[in-house]
């Protein structure tokens, strides 16, 4: 990895190119998937930072003052996307939650050895009050023989991933990404329009502090659930409890508990057997940002990186954080942890 201080100002162009360098056999495919990724990120963050205008520029499905039909900030988002990411001939296809299925290449362009998978805009529900949102993505090389890609490329394994990140669009935005080397944010600066590193190589505390979950469920939870949860907040005398935080929107839970240490959990529960989140666009690509920068993440039973998905939208229960939170999830639940950490 190449050194910076806290002082230096890197842009993700320079980070991605400088990271390129140490892999002489690099297309440079990969880093414009990234680099695309972000400029759709900021388009994005500029239309999200205006949402709470949205009455005065116009309502759903009117023209506003601009002359823009004002769109559902998700249906923007994953357009936004698609536009930013299917003419660079680095991709075969694409994947998308707000899809239902696979997205291929318009014929008129070239087709490139990797598929994208995104959550356009997690917890878009909470754009209404004033709460983050963000923007999940999942990089995979095509694994079929042919031109485009085919569900085959779609439904690997998360330990195949050759990038994944997140943007957060709150108080500032902020993008984390990984390549397999650790993980690393940048910050927009909005007056420059560009991201600079603003945490490089970050690693989850050791020790945790935050316990997300929603436990408005727990009456649907199963018993080994419960006891864990009684486990994380200090109630049977075995651990220092944890302080429960929860936004509601997966990548703001994350992003505090990457930061601040501690454990995110969406356990199955009996009106959810299979719990709520998707392994595709959220768990998988989380879960190899939470392992690079020293963490876990389980759905009870697996580490969440080797289960072979079967669908698209596949959901699963989730338990990522630190290690010792992890694991107490997987011992308490049945499990056990493979490969954790980084
Ligand atoms: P969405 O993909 O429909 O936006 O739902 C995902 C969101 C996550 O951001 C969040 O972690 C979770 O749903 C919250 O669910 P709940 O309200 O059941 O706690
Ligand atoms: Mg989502």
């Amino acid at each position: 990895m190449v050194q910076h201080t806290a002082t230096s100002v890197v842009t993700i162009e320079r980070y991605i190119i400088e990271q390129e360098r140490l892999h002489p056999e690099a297309t440079g495919e990969l880093s414009g998937i990234l680099y695309d990724v972000a400029l759709a990120a900021k388009m994005i963050a500029s239309k999200v930072r205006r949402a709470g205008l949205a009455d005065i520029l116009g309502s759903a499905d009117a023209e506003n003052v601009q002359g823009e039909i004002q769109q559902k900030l998700d249906v923007f988002a994953n357009e936004t996307l698609i536009r930013a990411m299917d003419h660079g001939g680095r991709l075969c296809a694409m994947a998308s939650e707000e899809e239902p299925g696979i997205i291929q290449i318009p014929d008129n362009f070239r087709c490139g050895k990797y598929v994208l998978l995104f959550d356009p805009l997690d917890g878009s529900s909470n754009i209404d009050v004033n709460v983050p949102v963000g923007t999940i993505f999942s990089v995979m090389r095509k694994i079929t023989r042919g031109t485009r890609g085919e569900m085959e490329d779609m439904l690997q394994p998360g330990r195949r991933q050759v990038a994944a990140g997140y943007i957060i669009y709150g108080s500032s935005t902020m993008l984390v990404y990984t390549t397999g080397q650790g993980a690393h944010g940048f910050t927009l600066d909005p007056s420059i329009g560009e991201f600079l590193l603003s945490h490089p190589d970050i690693r989850i505390p050791a020790v945790g502090r935050y316990l997300s979950v929603n436990d408005s469920y727990e009456q649907f939870w199963e018993e080994p659930v419960k006891a864990l949860m009684r486990r994380y907040r200090g109630l049977d005398g075995e651990r220092k409890p944890l302080n429960v935080r929860y936004v509601g929107s997966l990548v703001a839970d994350i992003h505090r508990n990457l930061l601040g240490g501690g454990v995110f959990a969406y356990p199955a529960n009996q009106k959810s057997p299979k719990g709520k989140l998707r392994l595709l666009y959220e768990a998988n690509p989380l879960s190899f940002i939470v392992e690079q920068a020293g963490g876990a993440a389980t759905n009870g039973t697996n580490r969440i990186l080797d289960i072979y998905p079967t669908d698209l939208h596949q959901r699963t229960p989730l338990y990522i954080g630190g290690v010792d939170e992890v694991e107490q999830a997987t011992a308490m639940l049945g499990g056990a942890l493979s490969n954790v950490g980084a």
